[in-house]
């Protein structure tokens, strides 16, 4: 569907759980990060959770900086021609791992307000882009939004991939941006408005997506982190900058 090289964010969440869950636990002795590609590295501080699809195959690899990446094997395929791995265009996989293995884990995601975040079930993510993993920003993001409110809502659904209450209850969007005409909660605003009952509801959250996401870039103001009061175009590319010179981020394209 895209022409031309997309570049993406890949935010680096890192697993601070201890013990490690049972399929990471001979992985100890580097750090581990699940990489999510987003387009938005300025809404970073709402980060409230991370997504992952349970019935993805995801893999471990090491890189070049010595640390554990998970992600699909397509994009750690990409990111070896992106000088993440030790050999141009070689990966070393060292595990394959189920969404559901890696479902609920503890992590800590850079710029946001919260000590830790879960990685929790989102049914919606493509295979095909991306890292296959997505941080959610449920302030700034229908289907962030749309999924966190599935999971509150359905305790079924939250049991059925082993998800607990203390996962997902406590955790609401963050405002984090002012935009005229949406306020500083847009997401939950137009899914409220459209009347968006799931994460399924495809063509309504096309619509509440092209409704926040234009708006959001062009006229949204930061309120929180050091920024507050830009204008989300003017300090895009520093936050993103500042990100991957703490380590924390990197760019990626496919
Ligand atoms: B965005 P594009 Cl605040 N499957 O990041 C489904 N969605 C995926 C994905 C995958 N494999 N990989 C990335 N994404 C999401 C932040 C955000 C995003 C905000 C607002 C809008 C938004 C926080 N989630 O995206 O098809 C990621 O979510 C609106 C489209 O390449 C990524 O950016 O254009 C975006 O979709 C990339 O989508």
């Amino acid at each position: 569907e895209n022409v031309g090289p997309q570049e993406y964010t890949l935010i680096k969440l890192k697993v601070i759980q201890d013990p490690l869950p049972e399929k990471l636990k001979q992985f100890n002795h580097k750090p581990i990060y699940l990489v999510a590609a987003t387009l938005r590295p300025e809404t970073m501080y709402g980060q409230t959770n991370c997504w992952v699809h349970p019935d993805i195959k995801y893999a471990l690899f090491e890189t070049v900086d010595s640390e554990y990446f998970i992600s699909t094997r397509r994009a750690a395929r990409n990111m070896s021609f992106q000088n993440f791995t030790h050999d141009w265009g070689k990966v070393n996989f060292l595990a394959e791992i189920s969404g559901q293995e890696i479902m609920g884990i503890k992590l800590k995601a850079p710029l946001s307000s919260l000590e830790c975040v879960y990685s929790l079930p989102m049914m919606t993510i493509k295979e095909d882009k991306g890292t296959g993993i997505v941080t959610s920003v449920p302030s700034d993001s229908p289907d962030d939004f749309a999924a966190l409110t599935d999971l509150k809502k359905k305790k079924p659904f939250r049991e059925k991939y082993n998800i607990s209450d203390d996962m997902v209850l406590p955790f609401d969007p963050i405002p984090i941006m002012n935009i005229e005409g949406l306020g500083t909660l847009a997401a939950p605003k137009v899914c409220e408005d459209l009347k968006i009952q799931s994460q399924n509801e495809t063509a309504k959250l096309i619509e509440a997506k092209e409704k926040v996401y234009l708006k959001g870039f062009y006229e949204g103001v930061l309120i929180v982190g050091p920024y507050a009061g830009k204008k989300v175009q003017e300090v895009k590319k520093t936050i993103q900058s500042e990100m991957i010179e703490k380590n924390e981020a990197k760019i990626y394209q496919e």
